[in-house]
C-alpha cells in the first residue's frame, strides 16, 4: 500500500490526493483498481475514515440530550459539522442546515412538507427530463396525493435542457420548480442559476438536487439564490446514509415537521405538542451521530484541496477522457452537452452495458452500467442503458488510459 501521507492539511498538488485514499491503493482481479463510480458513491479519504473511527473509539454516545462528557463531545462534534458545512455552502445561518440520510430525504421532506400542503388540482410541479428517480418520484407522490400535475422540461440530442418554451412553460400554474444541478447520467450542468432566476421574478420557489454538483464545483447557495438544496454525504467522500437538505429559514419557519419523535419537539403532551426550533423540527430521532461527523471531515477535505483547483483537474480529465473515447471504434456518446461535469455515457457497438462493465471488472476497472437511475433519459434515447464513467478529484490521466485499453480489449472479444 503506498504511503497515506494527508490527513488534514497541505495538499500540494491534486495529484497527490490519490494518496489519501486507502480504498485506491488495492487490487481487484490481479490489476490495480481503476474507480470510475465516484458517482454512484465515491471512495472515503483517510481523514473522514478516522473521524468516523475516533468518534466511535472515544466519543460515542447519544446528542442533545447527555449532562455527561461524551454526550456533550458528541453533541459538539454533530453542531461543529453544521457549522461547516453552512460555511461550505454559505448559508445565511446554521438553523437552515437540516441533516437526512441523503438528497432522497431531503427532496422527500421538501415534496411532502413543503409542497403537499401547498398544490392542489390545477397546479402544476415543474421538473426536467433528465433527473435522478429521486427528483422525479417524490414529486409524482405529491401530484397523487393532491391532484397537482406534474410537468417536463424537454431535453436536446445532447443532454442539455431545451429552454425554448421555459418562459411560457413557468408562467402557466407552475407552483414549484424541482431541478438537478448535474444530471448523473448525462454530466450536463444546468443553468441553475437563470432558471431560478425567472422562477424568482414568479415567486417560484426551487429545489436543487445538488447530488452531483457539489463534489466538483463550488456551491453558495446565497449567489444560486434557491430555496432549497439537496445532498449526499456518500458522493462528496463522506459517508453513506447522511445528507443535508439545505432550506430558506423562512420557507422552513412555515413548514410542518416531515416525521414525528425525539428531539423535534419542544413539549409534548396528549393534548398537544410544541415543536423545537429549527434545524432540530426537521431531524426527529436519534440521528446518523457518525455519519454527519464524517461528513463534517469530507467538507474539510474539499476545502483543503480547494473546489477550483478540483473542477479545473476534473475538466482536463472529461475532456481528456471524452476524446479518448471518441476514438474507439463503434462507440456511441450518450451526453455532449456543452456544460458537463465528471461523467461520460457510452455504449460500445450492441455490447450490453452489463457484460462490458463485467468485462472491465475483470481488468480492475470499475464503472457503472444501467439505467442509473435515470429511466426517463433511456427512454428519451430509445436504449436500455449505458456504461457510465465517472470522475472524481482522485482520478489521473492513466486510469483513463486503462479504461480505454480495457474497452479496446473488450471490443476485440465480442467481435
Ligand atoms: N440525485 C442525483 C442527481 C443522483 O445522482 C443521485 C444518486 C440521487 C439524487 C440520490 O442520491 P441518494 O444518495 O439519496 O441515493 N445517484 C446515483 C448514481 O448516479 N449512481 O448511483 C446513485
Amino acid at each position: 500500500m503506498t504511503q497515506l501521507q494527508h490527513s488534514e492539511s497541505n495538499i500540494e498538488s491534486i495529484e497527490s490526493c490519490r494518496d489519501d485514499f486507502p480504498a485506491l491503493h488495492q487490487d481487484i482481479h490481479g490489476h490495480s483498481i481503476v474507480y470510475l463510480d465516484s458517482a454512484a458513491s465515491a471512495q472515503q479519504p483517510l481523514s473522514v475514515i478516522n473521524a468516523v473511527a475516533d468518534y466511535h473509539r472515544h466519543d460515542h454516545a447519544n446528542v442533545h440530550r447527555g449532562v455527561h462528557t461524551l454526550s456533550h463531545r458528541a453533541t459538539e462534534a454533530y453542531e461543529g459539522a453544521r457549522d461547516k458545512i453552512q460555511a461550505f455552502i454559505n448559508a445565511a445561518s446554521r438553523r437552515e442546515i437540516i441533516f437526512t440520510s441523503g438528497t432522497t430525504e431531503s427532496v422527500n421532506l421538501v415534496a411532502q412538507s413543503y409542497c403537499r400542503p401547498r398544490v392542489g388540482r390545477g397546479d402544476k410541479i415543474l421538473i426536467t427530463h433528465l433527473e435522478h428517480h429521486s427528483n422525479i418520484v417524490p414529486w409524482q407522490l405529491v401530484c397523487e396525493q393532491t391532484g397537482a400535475e406534474l410537468i417536463v422540461v424537454p431535453i436536446d440530442a445532447s443532454g442539455q435542457l431545451d429552454l425554448e418554451n421555459f418562459d411560457e412553460m413557468l408562467a402557466d400554474s407552475v407552483r414549484f420548480v424541482a431541478i438537478a444541478h448535474v444530471s448523473n447520467a448525462l454530466g450536463t450542468i444546468n443553468p441553475v442559476k437563470d432558471i431560478i432566476a425567472k422562477a424568482g421574478q414568479l415567486g417560484i420557489p426551487v429545489l436543487v438536487d445538488g447530488a452531483q454538483g457539489i463534489p466538483h464545483m463550488d456551491v453558495d447557495v446565497a449567489d444560486l439564490g434557491c430555496d432549497f438544496y439537496a445532498f449526499s454525504g456518500h458522493k462528496m467522500f463522506g459517508p453513506t446514509g447522511v445528507g443535508v437538505l439545505y432550506g430558506r429559514e423562512s420557507l422552513l419557519n412555515d413548514m410542518p415537521p416531515y416525521q414525528g419523535g425525539g428531539d423535534m419537539i419542544l413539549e409534548v403532551s396528549f393534548t398537544g405538542t410544541t415543536y423545537n426550533d429549527l434545524p432540530y423540527k426537521f431531524e426527529a430521532g436519534t440521528p446518523n451521530i457518525s455519519g454527519v461527523i464524517g461528513l463534517g471531515a469530507a467538507v474539510d477535505y474539499l476545502q483543503n484541496v480547494g473546489l477550483d483547483r478540483i473542477a479545473r483537474h476534473e475538466q482536463e480529465l472529461l475532456t481528456y477522457m471524452t476524446n479518448q473515447l471518441a476514438e474507439i471504434k463503434g462507440i456511441k456518446l450518450i451526453g455532449t452537452a456543452a456544460h458537463k461535469a465528471s461523467v461520460q455515457s457510452f455504449l460500445i457497438d450492441d455490447i450490453h452495458p452489463h457484460d462490458l462493465g463485467t468485462i472491465l471488472d475483470h481488468q480492475g476497472v470499475a464503472v457503472r452500467t444501467g439505467h442509473h437511475c435515470a429511466m426517463p433519459v433511456m427512454e428519451f434515447y430509445r436504449i436500455p442503458g449505458t456504461t457510465r464513467a465517472s470522475l472524481a478529484l482522485y482520478n489521473n490521466f492513466a486510469d483513463i488510459d486503462r479504461l480505454v485499453t480495457a474497452l479496446d480489449k473488450a471490443r476485440r472479444l465480442f467481435a
